[in-house]
């Protein structure tokens, strides 16, 4: 079932880019630091986390924090980007929408538009798949079907979402904002709020947020995650276009959900090794799914979390008893909430058609 659910073609809306860095790449370049700055990274601090299957918020968090230490130059940025991407289109992720937390490091002359600017250098740099990120201009009209075109190549639609970390300023916030508009033209399509749920007040925000959406981005927020449910009602009033876990979810914010329809990226694997859910069987997957609530499955941390999409679905399937013509609609009708324009939207869609004539579904 998992090499089935690897043929698939997928859609992935929530994957955060250095939450997905390759563990032998993060091991290498631990190794590497710990060479020229002794002491610079704890290892067994770094094992333990790596090892450790199921990981409390806290330890998530931590492990960012070691992830993040290894970024010590715009080159670890562009490799790490390059590598994902590789990662998530041998996977058969089709359309993969990346987030980032845009950093400023003086200390390595890193500032948050250089640290984008080298993500967009690792689109460029991948040569085993052709990455298409940059905006057609009318639509994405000449983005054209593979096979109408006689081309065999894979490809990989990529667009990158730039994430405010619940830990900044709400200048900082509304930089990062201006900078995602300055940079639509290479595929930014929208804005995240993350990082940990239990550190700072969301409307801090709520100005860069509310500047996004009337700029004509799309915002996503992570939503909860913990249990806040007075964070969860205002959060739903702003109406973002898509949230992010629903864990803590009351009966008064499902019957919000219900009138607003407002799509959910789901992360079964990270929910249940933070303990966000108790137990798979209680996951609000299920209640969504039989409801036909908008939904979309996704990783979050594949690095975190040890896991793939391909994982995700085989998850969702075993856990849910979906067939494989249900695992291939519930990945269809990802394409409908993603926040591409109508352009990349129609390919997709005519690219699934083709592709279940020809799947054993
Ligand atoms: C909240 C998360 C997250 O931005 O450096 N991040 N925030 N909840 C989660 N679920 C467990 N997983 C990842 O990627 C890592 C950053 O993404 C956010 C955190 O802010 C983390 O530092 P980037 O590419």
């Amino acid at each position: 079932m998992e090499e089935w659910c690897k043929t698939m073609p997928k859609v992935e809306l929530h994957a955060h880019l250095n939450g997905s860095i390759r563990v032998s790449t993060l091991l290498e370049l631990a190794k590497a630091l710990n060479e020229t700055q002794k002491g610079a990274i704890n290892f067994s601090q770094m094992e333990h986390v790596i090892m450790k299957y199921d990981l409390s918020l806290i330890e998530v968090f931590q492990f960012f924090d070691l992830i993040h230490n290894v970024i010590t130059d715009h080159n670890i940025v562009t490799r790490i980007t390059k590598e994902v991407i590789e990662d998530f289109a041998s996977d058969n992720v089709v359309y993969l929408e990346l987030r980032t937390t845009p950093k400023r490091n003086d200390s390595i002359g890193m500032s948050k538009r250089s640290y984008v600017d080298a993500v967009i250098k690792g689109l460029r740099s991948v040569s085993s798949v052709d990455v298409d990120f940059i905006p057609k201009t009318g639509d994405s009209k000449s983005l054209t079907n593979d096979k109408c075109n006689g081309n065999s190549r894979k490809r990989i639609i990529v667009r990158l979402i730039l994430s405010i970390d619940r830990r900044e300023t709400t200048e900082a916030a509304m930089e990062t904002v201006k900078l995602a508009l300055e940079m639509r033209h290479l595929g930014v399509v929208g804005i995240d709020l993350s990082g940990n749920p239990k550190t700072g007040e969301w409307t801090t925000y709520l100005p860069a947020l509310k500047f996004a959406q009337e700029q004509g981005l799309n915002v996503t927020l992570h939503c909860g995650e913990i249990r806040n449910p007075k964070e969860i009602k205002n959060m739903l009033e702003f109406h973002p276009q898509r949230i992010g876990h629903a864990c803590f979810f009351e009966d008064e914010h499902w019957r919000k959900m219900k009138s607003t329809k407002i799509p959910v990226e789901i992360c079964l694997t990270s929910n249940i090794r933070t303990f966000s859910v108790s137990s798979i069987e209680d996951h609000h997957f299920d209640y969504l799914y039989k409801t036909k609530y908008p939904l979309v499955l996704c990783t979050d941390d594949t690095c975190v979390f040890n896991t793939s999409l391909s994982k995700e679905y085989k998850y969702a399937a075993d856990s849910f008893g979906l067939g494989r013509w249900e695992m291939f609609e519930l990945s269809r009708n990802a394409v409908e909430y993603i926040f591409a324009d109508n352009g990349v939207k129609n390919y997709l869609r005519k690219y699934f058609n083709s592709v279940s004539k020809n799947m054993e579904v």
